[in-house]
């Protein structure tokens, strides 16, 4: 069984201040991560406040500029700093996790994933290793630079890994409608009507909250593979999702 589990920087970080990170929350679900043998795994991360502040400052997501060239370094430089505490707090648990950063190993064109090393992370895998991938900024053939978020790697590598599994893991119970009740479920049926009533996520974030993650989740479960949007503040939550115990959240199905 291989999964595909996203925590969202929201959980992990501050997202109203600038580098702010989480420690005790990455070290809990590093823990609960470490806990379980789920099968094969991959882990993709959120920046947080690691990336869509500077992403935002310098403009980053206007394409490649004398301002926005700037801004690569700082955009990157902070989300692999979150990707190291990660990484870090993994390990402490017992994980085999290894970062692979976008921004060397994947193009984008037209803001899409053009090319994505895949061979590193199969090879990863094969070996029972954890690559951990993240949101970051990447080189764009169109756009000179954009910025990838972790929702679009989400379903990319769900495709082509041919995984079983998907969980996001938020800072919300999943998806919420106006009244901010839980949606159970979310099929090509009333998708319409959900998109209608979504917002874009509190702090900032450059690459569209909650709106932009479904966006990317349904096309994936039209082709077979669903989704699990669910709380990843609860402590415990990362751990049953895991363990294909979780009830809680957002499923998302192509029926
Ligand atoms: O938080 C955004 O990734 P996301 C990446 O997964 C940057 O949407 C650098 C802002």
């Amino acid at each position: 069984m291989t999964t595909i589990l996203k925590i969202g920087g929201s959980v992990l970080t501050d997202k109203n201040k600038v580098s702010a990170a989480r420690p005790d929350v990455i070290a809990r679900i590093a823990k609960e991560i470490g806990e379980i043998d789920s099968g094969k795994l991959v882990l993709i991360h959120g920046a947080g406040s690691f990336g869509h502040h500077q992403a935002k400052d310098y403009k980053l997501t206007d394409g490649l500029n004398d301002w926005s060239i700037k801004g690569i370094w700082p955009t990157h430089s902070a989300v692999t700093s979150l990707n190291r505490m990660v990484v870090d707090a993994l390990q402490m648990s017992g994980v085999d996790a290894i970062p692979v950063n976008p921004l060397s190993s994947c193009t984008l064109s037209g803001g899409r994933i053009e090319h994505m090393c895949l061979d590193v992370i199969e090879l990863m895998l094969q070996d029972d290793i954890t690559p951990v991938l993240h949101g970051d900024v990447v080189m764009d053939r169109d756009r000179g630079v954009d910025i990838l978020s972790g929702d679009q790697i989400v379903p990319y590598l769900a495709r082509e890994l041919k995984v079983d599994r998907v969980g996001i893991g938020t800072n919300v119970d999943g998806v919420l409608d106006r009244d901010g009740k839980l949606i159970r479920k979310l099929t090509p049926g009333n998708m319409g009507e959900v998109d209608k009533i979504l917002s874009g996520s509190g702090g900032v974030d450059v690459t569209g909250g909650m709106h932009g993650k479904i966006h990317e989740l349904m096309p994936l479960a039209k082709v077979g593979i669903p989704s699990l949007v669910f709380n990843a503040e609860k402590p415990g939550n990362v751990m049953k999702f895991l363990k294909n115990d979780l009830q809680e959240g957002t499923f998302i199905r192509g029926d």
